[in-house]
């Protein structure tokens, strides 16, 4: 880490809606659903969705922050409703590149679960509006929208966390979120 980093250190103020306008953002990421394909278990079912449109599966918008520990990132995300065979739509998900890197999640509109994982743990975590989700360090995290609107949540984690999707790309998450016969299911995920 560079002494040299330019910290901000003046307070400002962001205003944040329930449709996760953040204002002013910095940086606004799309991910469509071929951007994370082969996350889904049901391959033919993604191959499917991509081919038919290629659906925005979720948005991210940030004010970004010089990148040192003591600085917070804020930024929201708009996940979509959807669903992929039964999965629920999701994000990536990711370790932070800095492991003892925590985050807090605050639950905006919709429903949607936190799905966490660590060496063979996983846990899931509800979140709708007011709640507020922790993170810990060193935990894997992605979020699953369980509804039928979009599930929106504000995060903030360090501003040195940095993310690491590569290794769930290699090696997925231990559970999936799906729905069977009518009811929101968390299984042991299948790989696809
Ligand atoms: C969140 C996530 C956001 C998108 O802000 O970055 O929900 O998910 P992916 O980064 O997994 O695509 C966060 O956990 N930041 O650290
Ligand atoms: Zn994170």
């Amino acid at each position: 880490m560079s002494a040299s980093i330019e910290l901000t250190d003046l307070p400002f103020g962001l205003l944040v809606d329930e449709r996760g306008e953040l204002r002013p953002a910095t940086s606004k990421v799309e991910r469509r659903l071929s951007q994370m394909a082969g996350m889904y278990a049901d391959a033919e079912a993604e191959r499917a969705a991509i081919a038919d449109g290629d659906p925005l599966v979720y948005e991210v918008h940030q004010y970004d922050m010089p990148q040192h520990p003591g600085e917070l990132v804020v930024c929201t995300t708009i996940l979509h409703a959807g669903k992929v065979g039964e999965e629920f739509f999701m994000t990536k998900g990711h370790y932070h590149e800095v492991r003892d890197r925590g985050e807090v999640y605050y639950g905006l509109r919709g429903e949607g679960v936190l799905v966490l994982a660590r060496n063979d743990a996983a846990e899931t975590v509800p979140i709708g509006p007011g709640v507020v989700a922790y993170v810990p360090p060193h935990w894997a995290h992605r979020t699953v929208n369980t509804g039928s609107e979009p599930f929106v949540f504000l995060a903030v984690y360090p501003g040195d966390a940095g993310h690491d999707y590569g290794t769930i790309e290699t090696e997925g998450f231990p559970q999936s979120v799906v729905a069977r016969d009518g009811a929101v299911l968390v299984t042991r995920r299948e790989q696809a």
